[in-house]
């Protein structure tokens, strides 16, 4: 086992690898920009060390200063948590070279995964259902009207270097092809330095539905089964849940499949995530996969009772797993709350935190890194907090939702509690009846 890892990240997935370290018996260095001197991840690690100013650029993106970092304090291994460095492949290979274990997957895998098209053509190898489309990237506009006529409008065509929506056009007719076709080209190569096109049909109303998978160093993948995530607002997501309201038995098992099967095609090593758009008619289709731990990863860990992180460090480390999947024996909701105001297009809201009061009792969880006094910063995300509840049923998860919802205090900045206290009593919501346009035409009540 590790004897000391340095967590390159910040906020509460900072204090949450921390967390499972200690309770690990591994000693934990936390990195700082001088912006979160006064964070809880500073303060419960080990030793902390600050890495610079304020902007991510100049603190938890850089990479020297992170090995330095690493170097000094003597760790073996690094966690780089989810954002910033967590899917750099350069900052993978920089690691492996200094002899420090990055805690996710080899450069070549987060390459591989990283190029969308690529990362399609080798499920669509390993005999994963694909999104109908083109074969590999486009090569000019004519190519791509030609296999959309032949394919049939609504297409969309999407950059293979994309992620989070950017790059990406729905095109519904011949004549708007070359103006998607230009937009999204300049957009994504500004964005990614890549200006690589592929195509596919395009899904009108799915679902996002995402398997978790965990695979160790000897070929050994198990999935621990699904989040739906199709409660999300401008590739946002605001509200996560486990098991799906629209899977059925059936269906998981065939998901879980799929997902086993794409880990074992790359021989992935560490957690990861397959995913998914699933269509009304329950027909499913490989989307992206994630090669990180996820924001969303505590409802799982709630409905198997089963610490991911605490996982992934020991497959890191070159422990197996024992190869047995799961079923959720309950089920549990995340709200994230942000710094931003719902009635006003969730404009961001950052501060300082003047009157908080965290909800609790059974069934209640709160991962957070914000105090009463607490100023954050507007550098960084908007998330200061996952609220998520379990319980035996979905009803009862969403009463108890309802209830720490209304137990929250968190004063002196907007945050998106009133939108989730909208969302608990919403009678599509209520009834598992949404996709991931749900949001598109949501308005919050006065
Ligand atoms: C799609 C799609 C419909 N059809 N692909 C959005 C981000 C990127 N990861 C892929 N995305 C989509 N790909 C086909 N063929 C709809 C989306 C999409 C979406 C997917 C998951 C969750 C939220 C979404 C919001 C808008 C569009």
């Amino acid at each position: 086992m590790f004897k000391k890892i340095l967590i390159a990240n910040r906020g509460e997935i900072a204090l949450r690898i921390i967390r499972t370290c200690k309770e690990m018996g591994v000693k934990t260095v936390a990195v700082y920009s001088t912006a979160d001197k006064e964070s809880l991840h500073v303060r419960f690690a080990d030793e902390a060390v600050c890495i610079g100013p304020a902007p991510s650029s100049e603190s938890y993106l850089k990479i020297p200063a992170i090995i330095a970092a690493a170097e000094i304090t003597n760790a073996d291994a690094i966690h780089p948590g989810y954002g910033f460095l967590s899917e750099n492949s350069k900052f993978s290979k920089i690691c492996q070279k200094h002899n420090i274990k990055f805690i996710g997957p080899s450069p070549e895998m987060i390459d591989g995964m990283g190029d969308k098209a690529t990362a399609k053509a080798t499920m669509d190898k390993a005999k994963v259902p694909t999104i109908p489309g083109s074969k590999g990237l486009l090569k000019d506009v004519a190519q791509g009207i030609k296999l959309a006529e032949k394919m049939g409008y609504p297409v969309i065509i999407k950059a293979t270097a994309g992620g989070g929506g950017k790059g990406m056009r729905v095109i519904n007719a011949s004549d708007e092809f070359q103006a998607a076709w230009d937009s999204a080209r300049q957009e994504s190569k500004a964005a990614f330095g890549n200006d690589g096109m592929y195509m596919e049909k395009y899904l009108e109303d799915p679902r996002h539905i995402e398997v978790q998978i965990i695979g160790d160093q000897y070929g050994n993948v198990a999935h621990l089964s699904e989040r739906d995530c199709s409660i999300q607002r401008r590739h946002q997501k605001l509200i996560e849940e486990t098991p799906s309201p629209f899977m059925t038995d059936a269906l998981r098992k065939k998901m879980g499949e799929a997902a086993i099967k794409a880990g074992k095609a790359i021989n992935y090593e560490g957690v990861g995530t397959i995913e998914f758009l699933v269509n009304a008619d329950k027909s499913f289709y490989f989307m992206e996969m994630n090669t990180r731990i996820q924001v969303e990863h505590p409802i799982t860990e709630e409905v198997i009772n089963y610490d991911l992180i605490r996982e992934q460090i020991k497959v890191a480390a070159g422990e197996k797993i024992s190869g047995k999947s799961y079923t959720p024996q309950l089920c549990a909701i995340e709200c994230r709350i942000n710094a931003e105001d719902p009635y006003k297009n969730f404009m961001p809201s950052p501060g300082v935190i003047t009157s908080l009061h965290k909800p609790g009792g059974h069934g209640v969880r709160v991962d957070t890194h914000v105090y009463q006094g607490y100023m954050i910063p507007p550098n960084y995300d908007s998330m200061i907090a996952k609220l998520i509840t379990v319980a035996q049923t979905r009803e009862e998860a969403i009463a108890k939702m309802k209830r720490a919802l209304s137990e929250f205090v968190i004063e002196g900045i907007k945050t998106t509690i009133p939108f989730h206290k909208q969302m608990m009593r919403d009678e599509n919501y209520i009834s598992g009846n949404y996709t991931i346009k749900y949001l598109d035409d949501f308005e919050m009540k006065k």
